[in-house]
C-alpha cells in the first residue's frame, strides 16, 4: 500500500483527524466537498424562510433575536465555505453550482413560512433536527469540518431554545395563538423528519461515509433519536405531533412512527417543492446585487496587499 493511503487508514482507524495537507483518497475529498458545500448552501438558503419575518416580528425583542439568528446562519455558511476551501475548491465555483441548480441544499428550506409561528416551528423542529444530525459531525474525521461544527452546534442550541420558547409562548397564549402554533407544527413535522435523508436501505452514500467516519450514525438512527426527543417536548409544549401512528414501543425502547412520504421528498429534491423556484431566484438576485460589495472588498484587499502600488 502507498505510504499516504496507509497513513490515512491508520488515522481513520485511530479516530484521529485528517488535515488539509494530509494525503486523502480522491473519493474522500469529493464526498467531503459535496457534503460540506450542500451544508453551506443550506445555511445561506435557510436564511430566507425566517428572514422574511424580520420586518414583521411582533416585538422589538423578538426582532432582535431573529436578526441575530439569521445572521448566525450567514456565519455558519461562511465557516462551512471556508472548510470546503481547505479541500482545494473555490467558493465562487461552489456558489455557481448552487445558483445553476447543480448542487443541492436541504429539502426543508423549500417550504413556506406563512405565519409567525413558523419561526418557532423552524427553531424547535428544524434546528432541533439539525443539532441531532450535526452534533456527531463534531467528531467527523476531517478536522476543519469537525471544528466548524463545534461552534455551529453551540449556536444551533440557542436557535432551538428560542424556537421552543416562542412556541411555548404561543401555545399558552390565546386560542388563536395556540391554533397557529399547532398548525405550524403540523406543517413542519414531516419535512423535518425528511431532513435526515432517505431511509438507510435507500441511502447510497451512508455506508462509505460511515466507514470513513465522516458520518457517525445512519440517517434512520438519527431520525429515530430526533422523534424520541420530540415526543416529550411536544407534550411539554401542549402541542401534538401530526402522526396517528406514534406509539411507544416497549421492546425497542423507542417511539414507533408512521410512514414518511418519500415521493414528496424526491419531488422537493427534483425542484418541485412549494418554494424551490422562489428560494433560488432570490439567492441569485442577492448574489448579483452583492457584486459591488465583493468588488469593493477585493479592491481593498489588493490595496492592503500593495497590489498596483507600483503602477
Ligand atoms: N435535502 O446517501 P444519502 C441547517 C441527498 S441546514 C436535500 O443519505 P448522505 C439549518 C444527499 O445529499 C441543514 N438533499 O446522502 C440552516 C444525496 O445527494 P447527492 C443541512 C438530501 O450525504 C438554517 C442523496 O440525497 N444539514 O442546519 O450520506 C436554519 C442521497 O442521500 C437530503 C446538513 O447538510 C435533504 N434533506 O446523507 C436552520 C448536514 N437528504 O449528493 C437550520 C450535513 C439527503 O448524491 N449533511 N439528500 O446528489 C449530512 O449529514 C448528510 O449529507 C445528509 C445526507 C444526512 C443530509
Amino acid at each position: 500500500m502507498e505510504p499516504g493511503r496507509e497513513r490515512f487508514e491508520r488515522t481513520i482507524a485511530a479516530d484521529e483527524r485528517i488535515e488539509p495537507r494530509d494525503w486523502m483518497p480522491d473519493a474522500y475529498r469529493a464526498t467531503l466537498v459535496r457534503q460540506i458545500a450542500q451544508h453551506a448552501h443550506s445555511e445561506i438558503i435557510g436564511m430566507q424562510p425566517e428572514g422574511s419575518w424580520i420586518t414583521r416580528a411582533p416585538s422589538l425583542r423578538r426582532k432582535a433575536i431573529l436578526i441575530a439568528k439569521v445572521q448566525d446562519e450567514a456565519g455558519h455558511g461562511l465557516y462551512l465555505y471556508g472548510a470546503a476551501e481547505t479541500l482545494g475548491v473555490d467558493r465562487d465555483e461552489l456558489l455557481d453550482k448552487l445558483h445553476s441548480g447543480r448542487h443541492k441544499y436541504s429539502s426543508i428550506f423549500n417550504y413556506p413560512t406563512p405565519t409567525w409561528a413558523d419561526v418557532g416551528a423552524i427553531g424547535w423542529l428544524v434546528d432541533g433536527a439539525a443539532i441531532t444530525n450535526q452534533v456527531p459531525l463534531c467528531r467527523c474525521s476531517y478536522g476543519p469540518y469537525a471544528r466548524a461544527m463545534v461552534r455551529i452546534c453551540k449556536e444551533e442550541s440557542f436557535h432551538q431554545r428560542q424556537g421552543y420558547e416562542l412556541l411555548l409562548t404561543l401555545s399558552r397564549g390565546t386560542p388563536e395563538q395556540h391554533a397557529m402554533a399547532q398548525d405550524a407544527v403540523d406543517r413542519w413535522w414531516w419535512p423535518s423528519l425528511m431532513m435526515f435523508g432517505p431511509p438507510d436501505d435507500a441511502s447510497p452514500r451512508s455506508a462509505r461515509s460511515m466507514a470513513w467516519k465522516i458520518k457517525r450514525h445512519s440517517n434512520d438512527e438519527l431520525r429515530q433519536r430526533f422523534v424520541d426527543i420530540c415526543v416529550d417536548q411536544a407534550a411539554a409544549l401542549g402541542l401534538t405531533l401530526p402522526d396517528p401512528d406514534l406509539r411507544w414501543n416497549e421492546e425497542r425502547g423507542h417511539w414507533d412512527f408512521g410512514a414518511i412520504d418519500w415521493d414528496e421528498f424526491h419531488a422537493v429534491l427534483r425542484g418541485e417543492g412549494p418554494c424551490n423556484e422562489e428560494r433560488l431566484t432570490r439567492r441569485r438576485r442577492a448574489h448579483d446585487e452583492g457584486a459591488w460589495v465583493r468588488e469593493a472588498a477585493a479592491a481593498y484587499a489588493d490595496k492592503r496587499a500593495g497590489v498596483g502600488a507600483a503602477a
